[in-house]
């Protein structure tokens, strides 16, 4: 697994953050350096797999990366299942495809990989939808729809796995649970300097929201059983289900 040293140089103008080849190329260990809990979640992904996903059904990875949670999906599915795994960065896609065909290991359920912005993916008969740290990449005014769509699209007794970066209304827990992330990030070997230059390349790009925001659109979008089952930080996952 190739280190990340994207920003360990100073750089006179650090521009907007993006999923290139670079990124790929060191994203495993980006994201397991810099998201506290994100093994921890992954492996919910997978417990929770095994109790949402019905025979017959689809299940959607969205901004799936380089498959961490679809590798896990794809083996607890039941096998007539399809598992749309989706991200619009090329650069993704295509390594995840190589991913796919070196793996020896035979998939449980059929994985169709699509290069496509989330907000054009139609859902149909989705039991396990999974949006582990790409709704925060969704400009604000287009998360309602895409959730709506996605619940829309649900089977009774279907669920929504949504993991964020969050923000908190009182400055002091701000500020606190910021400190505390960089801490993580600095034990996990990054400098001031990389931090420094990684928050400003994703500053109005990742866009972050209170865990009460994400809970009441949640709601207001018709999933009736809405359940924030872990956090990290300023890091949190909420369990959705739409019951009937
Ligand atoms: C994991 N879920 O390892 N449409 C499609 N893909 C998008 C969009 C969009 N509108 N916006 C961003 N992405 C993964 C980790 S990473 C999280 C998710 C992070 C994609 C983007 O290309 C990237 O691959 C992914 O969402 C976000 O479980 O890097 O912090």
């Amino acid at each position: 697994m190739s280190k990340d040293t994207i920003y360990s140089f100073p750089r006179e103008r650090v521009g907007q953050f993006t999923f290139d080849k670079s990124v790929v190329d060191v994203f495993p260990d980006m994201i397991a350096r810099s998201v506290p809990g994100y093994a921890s979640i992954l492996a919910m992904i997978e417990q929770l797999t095994t109790r949402f996903a019905k025979p017959g059904t689809q299940l959607y990875d969205l901004g799936c990366s380089l498959g961490a949670a679809t590798r896990l999906m794809r083996n607890q599915a039941p096998a007539d299942c399809t598992l749309y795994a989706v991200d619009n960065a090329p650069a993704m896609i295509q390594r995840l495809q190589e991913i796919l065909d070196a793996d020896r290991t035979e998939a449980h359920c059929q994985v169709e990989l699509l290069q496509s912005d989330i907000r054009d993916v139609s859902f149909d008969r989705a039991s396990f939808v999974v949006l582990n740290l790409t709704l925060q990449f969704v400009p604000l005014e287009d998360r309602p729809a895409l959730l709506r769509k996605i619940c829309d699209g649900m089977i009774p007794g279907g669920a929504l796995l949504l993991s964020e970066k969050i923000c908190f209304d009182d400055p002091l827990q701000q500020s606190l649970l910021t400190e505390l992330h960089h801490d993580f990030k600095r034990a996990h070997g990054y400098s001031d300097l990389e931090i420094a230059q990684k928050r400003a390349a994703i500053e109005n790009f990742l866009v972050p929201e209170a865990l009460e925001a994400h809970e009441t659109r949640l709601r207001d979008v018709g999933f009736q059983q809405v359940v924030p089952w872990f956090q990290c930080f300023n890091f949190a996952s909420i369990l959705a289900v739409k019951l009937s």
